[in-house]
């Protein structure tokens, strides 16, 4: 893939999800890793400092889609931090919450697959 072809499917992909997916050697022993295994996340229970990389790594060997929302304190949802990204199998990406709060990462294919991630300062 030449360089012309990588910044375009990473602007589309920004235009598609709202971020760029990030994917370095440096990220990788900073980032806080969540794995997609047995249609589960683990772990299922996560803090991270707002700002830092979560790194979400599918192990199964097909699709998960995941969508990451914030829980409001009064209940209910609030906004979307990462919006539906196709997770392919064997592959990893790369994503930051921008807020303090709860957070909800759902599978949007398999009912019941989910985990909380805490973002503090
Ligand atoms: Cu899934």
């Amino acid at each position: 893939m030449n360089i012309r072809m990588t910044i375009t499917s990473m602007l589309a992909a920004w235009a598609l999800f709202g971020f760029v997916p990030v994917a370095t050697a440096h990220e990788d022993e900073v980032s806080t890793i969540i794995t997609e295994e047995d249609i589960e996340y683990t772990p299922e229970e996560q803090v991270v400092h707002v700002g830092h990389p979560i790194r979400v790594v599918n192990k199964d060997p097909f699709e998960h889609k995941s969508r990451v929302t914030e829980q409001l304190v009064g209940g209910g949802l609030g906004h979307i931090a990462l919006k539906d990204h196709i997770d392919k199998p064997g592959t990893s990406y790369t994503f930051k919450l921008d807020k303090p709060g709860t957070y909800e990462i759902r599978c949007l294919i398999h009912d019941g697959m989910t985990a909380t991630i805490k973002a503090i300062q």
